[in-house]
């Protein structure tokens, strides 16, 4: 034991400060030593709080991997992070939930622009005056003869008069183009029609006229709006043998009905009429370039296979379309008949038929249509807004025209289970 009171040599400061770097108790070391522990304890405080001793320079390589560890772990959470966002978006995608509530959409009221009138073209064919249709020999879906003509050309005249006012909105009707659109008549062009038919051509003719004058008469009355009246020959309508290519206008009985119309308007101003000498009329509406023709010389004819009218149709406007490019007229809209089935298509509208479905289309197999008529709306800048079928049947005339009871049973052969994201209630 060393003498108290005495201050520590160089040597002895060094031998402790070692010992202490050990780690070891400051009381053991002084006890080691042989030395005041008070004076350890006091050089194991100093020592404690001396600034550390400068580190050696860092390795350059251990630098490197620790950098490149951070950058692959901050990597790894944007990835992740990106997963949870897709993960998010999906969700919101295929559930439509997303995390609050759904912002309420207001849609604009429309500008009250100046509003404008439009004018109603009806297409009128397939009329076939004179026909008849057995409801026995139909299986009870249709009928046909001169006093359900009457009838149901009757309710033509009435709802296109309906149409035009009780259902119109906005402006009055600019004007109506009424397109007698051909096969007014059924004719005599087959043997079985010849042999069939309830009045021959010139008195269905006749007949059919004095219709026609009441139905104009009851558009005048309710529209005041000029009437024009645009006449097309049809198949049915023709008084030669077989369809002749040359004056097949003027040899039509669709015209010679036509003609006796003009006669019956002719000292009024508001009834005008246009009979072109060609099957086929080109006029226009606002700019809009509408061609009619019946439909039976459209250079496409059969061979419908089981698509039905509607691929000879569509063939047929197509040709129609190249005929007048050809001519350098683009036309807008081509109405036609003659095929008895209601269609639109790209370039235009296939018309019904006044008898509906006879015995000559259910031996096609055609599908039964009911019958009916083309009533159409043309917007000066927006075209056609308007196409609507009037349909003028009743349940008196075939099954057709009755609305499917509301009880019939729906079983399906195999049941397909429902997919819903909802439990059942
Ligand atoms: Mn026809």
């Amino acid at each position: 034991m060393r003498a108290t009171g005495k201050h520590l040599s160089k040597e002895e400061h060094a031998a402790l400060r070692t010992l202490l770097l050990t780690g070891i108790n400051p009381s053991h070391a002084a006890r080691q030593l042989g030395m005041d522990p008070r004076t350890a304890r006091r050089a194991a405080k100093a020592l404690s709080s001396a600034a550390p001793a400068p580190e050696a320079p860092a390795d350059p390589v251990e630098l490197r991997r620790l950098r490149d560890r951070i950058s692959a772990v901050v990597r790894e959470r944007d990835e992740t992070a990106r997963r949870a966002a897709k993960a998010e978006d999906i969700r919101g995608a295929v559930f439509g939930l997303v995390d609050g509530p759904l912002e309420p959409v207001a849609f604009p009221a429309l500008g009250r622009g100046e509003a404008k009138a439009e004018t109603i073209i009806v297409f009128l064919s397939d009329l076939h005056w004179g026909e008849r249709v057995d409801l026995a020999q139909m299986d009870g879906l249709n009928s046909y003869g001169l006093d359900i003509a009457r009838a149901r050309l009757a309710r033509c005249f009435r709802t296109i008069a309906d149409l035009s006012t009780a259902h119109w909105s906005g402006p009055p009707p600019d004007r109506l183009i009424l397109i007698l659109g051909g096969d007014l008549v059924s004719g005599e062009i087959h043997a079985e029609l010849a042999k069939t038919n309830e009045a021959q051509s010139i008195p269905a003719v006749r007949d059919l006229v004095g219709h026609l004058v009441a139905g104009i008469n009851l558009l005048k009355s309710s529209l005041a709006c000029p009437i024009d009246i645009i006449s097309l020959a049809g198949n049915h309508g023709r008084s030669t043998m077989k369809p002749e290519s040359k004056g097949s206008a003027e040899t039509s009985y669709d015209i010679l009905a036509s003609d006796f119309l003009e006669m019956q308007f002719r000292d009024d101003a508001r009834v005008s009429f246009y009979t072109p000498a060609s099957v086929d009329a080109l006029f226009s509406v606002y700019g809009w370039r509408i061609m009619a023709t019946h439909g039976d010389r459209i250079g496409s004819r059969g061979g419908a296979g089981f698509i039905g009218p509607a691929a000879t149709a569509a063939r047929g406007f197509k040709r129609i379309a190249a005929d007048y490019a050809a001519r350098g007229i683009l036309l807008d809209l081509v109405l036609i008949g003659h095929f008895h089935t209601p269609l639109q298509l790209e370039e235009g509208f296939v018309n019904g038929s006044l008898p509906g479905p006879t015995e000559y289309s259910r031996d096609g197999r055609f599908r039964p249509h009911q019958a009916q008529q083309l009533f159409l709306a043309i917007h000066p800048r927006r075209g056609v807004t308007q196409h609507r079928w009037i349909k003028v049947g009743v349940p008196e005339e075939g099954s057709l025209y009755a609305p499917p009871p509301d009880d019939r049973p729906l079983r399906p052969r195999f049941r397909v289970p429902a997919i819903t994201t909802r439990s059942p209630v």
